[in-house]
C-alpha cells in the first residue's frame, strides 16, 4: 500500500514540497466540525452554501485515497524604496498562475506513480467539490494558524495546497498537528480590514476579497491581494524562499504605478500581467482598483 513515506520520497522531484494522505476518519469528524460553524455562511465567490462544500461523505464514496500536496511560494521580494508613490499585488499572483503550475506538478507526480500502479486520478487546486484547507489539515500538512491558514513548520504559510482524488487505496492514519500560536494575536492585530474580529474570516471586509471585486478600500495600496496576516506571522520568519523559479517576480511588475496600469489598457495588461494569478479577476477589476488607489490619494492631499 502507498504510504506518506513513499509520497515524499517521489513528491519532491516533481516540484512538490510537501505531501500527505488525508486521514478518511479525521476528514469525517473534521468536516461536520466545519460545517456546524460556518455551514450557514455564504462562501466568497461561490454559490450555494458552506456545507454543500463541505460534503466529506460523497467525497470518501467516489475516492478511496484522497492526497493533499503544497508547494512554496514564498519570495524574497522586498519592497522598492518608493513604495509609497506606487501600488501593490499579493505575493500569490507572483509569476505564473499557480493553479496552472500546481497542475503540472501534480500531473508529473501522478504519471510516474501510475506507471507503476495504474490507477484514476483527479487534480485540484481551488477548483475541487472540497475545501483544500480542510483536506490539508487532515493529510498532516500543517496546523490551522488563527488567521485560518494552514501553517507548515517548515516552509510557513506561503504554501499553495492542492488536492489528487484518487481510486488507489492508500495508508492514511497520519495525525493531524496541533495548533501552535499560543498566545500570539500578532495576525488578528495586524489586519487594516479588522476582518477577524468577528470569529470567522469575514471576508467582506478582507481586503483580498475587496481586490477581487474592485473595492480596494482607501486605507489600502494593493490592487490585488493582501499578505499582510502573513508577513506578520512568526512561522513565516525563517522560511526558505524563492524555490519555485515559476513564482519569481520583479520589483517593477510587483510594485506598479497605478498611473502606469490605466496607461497600459487591457492589452498591456494582458501582455504583462495575463499568466499571474490575478488575470482571471479581469482587467477591470484592477482598473477600478488603481483608480481607487488614486482618487483616495488625491482626497488624502486635499484633507
Ligand atoms: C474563497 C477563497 C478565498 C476568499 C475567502 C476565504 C475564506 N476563508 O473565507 C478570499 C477572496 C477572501 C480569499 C483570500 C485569500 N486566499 Co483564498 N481561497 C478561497 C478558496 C477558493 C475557498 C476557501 C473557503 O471558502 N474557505 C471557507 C472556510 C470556512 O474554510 P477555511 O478557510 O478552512 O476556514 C475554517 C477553518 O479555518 C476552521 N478553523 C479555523 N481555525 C481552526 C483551528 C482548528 C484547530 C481547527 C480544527 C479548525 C479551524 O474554521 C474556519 C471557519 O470555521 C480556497 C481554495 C479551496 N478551494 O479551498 C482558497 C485558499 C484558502 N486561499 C488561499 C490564499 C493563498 C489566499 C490569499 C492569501 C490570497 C491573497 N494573497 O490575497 C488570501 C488570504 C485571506 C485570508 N486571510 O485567508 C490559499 C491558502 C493556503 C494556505 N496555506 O492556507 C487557498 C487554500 C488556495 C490554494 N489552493 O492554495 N480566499
Ligand atoms: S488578507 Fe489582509 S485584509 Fe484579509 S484578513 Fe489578512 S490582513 Fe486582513
Ligand atoms: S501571527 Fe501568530 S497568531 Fe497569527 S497565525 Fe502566526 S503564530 Fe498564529
Amino acid at each position: 500500500m502507498i504510504d506518506n513515506y513513499y509520497l515524499s520520497q517521489k513528491a519532491l522531484k516533481h516540484g512538490i514540497d510537501i505531501i500527505g494522505i488525508v486521514n478518511r476518519e479525521l476528514l469525517r469528524e473534521f468536516s461536520e466540525v466545519v460545517r456546524n460553524n460556518v455551514g450557514n455562511l455564504k462562501p466568497a465567490f461561490f454559490g450555494g452554501k458552506m456545507a454543500q462544500r463541505l460534503n466529506a461523505e460523497k467525497l470518501l464514496e467516489e475516492n478511496k485515497g484522497i492526497i493533499s500536496f503544497g508547494v512554496s511560494y514564498a519570495s524574497s521580494l522586498t519592497a522598492p524604496d518608493n513604495k509609497d508613490s506606487r501600488v501593490s499585488i499579493a505575493k500569490s499572483a507572483y509569476g505564473i498562475d499557480y493553479h496552472v503550475v500546481l497542475k503540472k506538478y501534480a500531473e508529473s507526480l501522478m504519471g510516474e506513480i501510475s506507471a507503476t500502479y495504474p490507477c484514476r486520478y483527479e487534480i485540484h487546486a481551488d477548483t475541487g467539490i472540497f475545501l483544500d484547507r480542510v483536506a490539508a489539515y487532515c493529510a498532516g500538512i500543517g496546523f490551522y494558524g488563527k488567521n485560518n491558514f494552514i501553517i507548515n513548520e517548515k516552509y510557513g504559510s506561503y504554501i499553495f495546497l492542492g488536492c489528487i482524488l484518487t481510486d488507489l487505496p492508500l495508508d492514511s492514519s497520519l495525525s493531524p498537528h496541533d495548533q501552535k500560536c499560543g498566545d500570539c494575536a500578532d495576525c488578528l492585530k495586524a489586519c487594516p480590514g479588522k476582518a477577524y474580529s468577528q470569529g470567522n474570516l469575514c471576508h467582506e471586509r478582507c481586503i483580498s476579497y475587496l481586490t477581487q471585486k474592485g473595492k480596494n478600500p482607501p486605507f489600502s495600496r494593493s490592487i490585488y491581494g493582501c499578505d499582510i496576516c502573513q508577513e506578520v506571522c512568526p512561522f513565516n520568519r525563517d522560511i526558505p524562499r524563492n524555490i519555485h523559479s515559476e513564482f519569481a517576480e520583479t520589483a517593477e511588475n510587483a510594485y506598479p504605478k497605478a498611473e502606469d496600469i490605466l496607461k497600459m489598457g487591457r492589452e498591456g495588461f494582458e501582455e504583462k500581467y495575463g499568466k499571474s494569478s490575478m488575470a482571471w479577476r479581469g482587467y477591470d477589476t484592477i482598473r477600478a482598483n488603481c483608480e481607487g488607489v488614486i482618487t483616495a490619494g488625491r482626497r488624502k492631499s486635499e484633507e
